[in-house]
């Protein structure tokens, strides 16, 4: 699948790893062998130059972890500036105890059928009761495709030879299978549209159904052309989800995902082939993975968090020793962002939630924004050795910062203070903490 961009993407990581030094060159050349082989894949222009310029930016300007080698620092960067264009990852769940209707809607040959017997075969699998309507009153014959498809996979059909009126075929199939132990109906509609206009008017029309979800099946082979369907469709249903079909072999299809996923929409499934097993649920992470298909990329990844874990461990040892610089302030307040509001961790902290207003929480919250801009203009000598901050630097810094001189003071008395805390407590306090934090 995708196999002119599996092979881009994978030369241009083997001429990295095999070659000499990494220096800002050989980057630049690895960027570029990144770039022709995402255009080859029709992604759009845009898209590309700004990957490429994060990639590149990225890896010259991050420090590495220790003991982790430059090259592999690159492929990490890849894989996940890869995942990240295409989509968060996302859960396509059903429930097993209310009946679920699944609308499928796309343009004329787009795949729909092939996708709705596809699609019922997957939710069967998974121990769901399908049903499935046929209201494609349309196109002669999609009925008797349709029912040969089920056939093979023992899924019942609604539908009625003749029929005129595709939106009263639709609600008597959900009426037809609501009476039936089915829990889930899928409705396979007609492509009568070569654009998107048209489509949405249809969708909108056979919305009044009621659809647990609705899905747009898109055509993987027109690449990046999938932008404007897809947006179209996000904007209706934003909380519908994406089908992109005809991978297997697709030369454009890479650009066809990144373009479909630029719109904001979510990419649920990938159809990879004719037959009714040919589909996967997306993952983004999971298919870049595989795009790259580093055997040990997983192995890669775990022994990155590994070595960032040792790193946070040498960081903590300072901390806890009373060596506290201000760059590691900064790396405590960028790890609580990361997890959450203050409120949240206080949480856990025991007796500390309940000591504090909410009012207190939010001024306190500020103040720790406030504490990273500061820190921000800060320069390096100075977060390395705060002792330096003399009446002109903190005049400096506040114009730099834009907070007053009064926060800056306070901000170095209270470090002060945690230091000399960390210092006399032998850090026992903060490591119990961080404990509670990781459970
Ligand atoms: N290679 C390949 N072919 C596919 C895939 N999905 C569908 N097809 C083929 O594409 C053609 C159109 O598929 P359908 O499922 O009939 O498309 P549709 O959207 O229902 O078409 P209309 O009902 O006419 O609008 C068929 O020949 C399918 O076999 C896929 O993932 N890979
Ligand atoms: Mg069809």
């Amino acid at each position: 699948m995708l196999s002119g961009l599996q092979g881009g993407l994978r030369n241009a990581v083997k001429k990295l790893v095999g070659g000499g030094t990494v220096d800002e060159a050989a980057v630049k050349e690895f960027v570029k062998d990144l770039q022709r082989a995402l255009l080859q894949a029709d992604v759009n222009v845009k898209l590309v130059l700004a990957l490429s310029t994060k990639i590149e930016q990225r890896t010259l300007a991050e420090k590495l972890p220790p003991g982790l080698p430059r090259k592999d620092h690159i492929v990490k960067i890849l894989y996940e500036e890869l995942s990240r264009i295409l989509g968060e990852e996302t859960e396509f769940k059903l429930s097993h105890d209310k009946t679920s209707i699944i609308l499928l809607a796309g343009i004329q040959g787009s795949g729909k059928t092939t996708i709705t017997a596809k699609l019922a075969r997957n939710l069967s699998k998974q121990g769901h009761k399908v049903g499935v309507v046929g209201a494609d009153t349309f196109r002669p014959g999609a009925l008797v495709q349709l029912k040969m498809l089920c056939e093979k996979i023992k899924v019942p059909v609604y539908g009625k030879e003749n029929a005129k009126d595709s939106v009263k075929i639709a609600s008597e199939g959900v009426k037809h299978f609501k009476t039936t132990d089915s829990n889930i109906i899928i409705i396979d509609t007609a492509g009568r549209h070569k654009e998107e206009t048209g489509l949405l008017k249809e969708m909108q029309d056979l919305n009044h159904l009621n659809p647990d979800k609705v899905l747009l099946v898109i055509d993987g082979t027109i690449g990046q052309q999938c932008y404007s369907q897809a947006e179209a469709f996000h904007k209706i249903a934003p909380i519908g989800g994406i089908v992109i079909t005809k991978l297997d072999g697709a030369a454009k299809g890479g650009g066809a995902l990144a373009a479909a996923a630029a719109t904001g929409a979510k990419i649920v499934f990938i159809g990879t082939g004719e037959r009714v097993d040919d589909l996967e649920v997306f993952s983004p992470s999971r298919f870049v993975g595989r795009l790259l298909d580093m055997g040990d990329l997983k192995a890669l990844l775990d022994r990155v968090k590994d070595l960032e874990i040792e790193a946070d461990t040498k960081k903590l040892q300072r901390i806890t020793s009373g060596k506290m610089t201000i760059d590691d302030l900064y790396y405590q307040i960028e790890q609580m962002k990361k997890m959450g509001s203050l409120k949240k961790i206080l949480d856990l902290v025991p007796g500390f939630s309940s000591a504090m207003k909410d009012q207190d929480l939010d001024k306190l919250e500020d103040k720790m924004q406030h504490w990273r801009i500061i820190i921000q203009s800060m320069t390096r000598t100075e977060r390395q050795n705060p002792d330096l901050l003399n009446s002109s630097r903190i005049h400096r810094i506040a114009k730099g910062s834009g907070t007053p001189e009064k926060e800056i003071k306070e901000m170095m008395s209270k470090y002060k203070q945690t230091k000399s805390v960390m210092k006399a407590s032998r850090g026992r306090q903060f490591r119990q903490m961080m404990k509670r934090m990781q459970q």
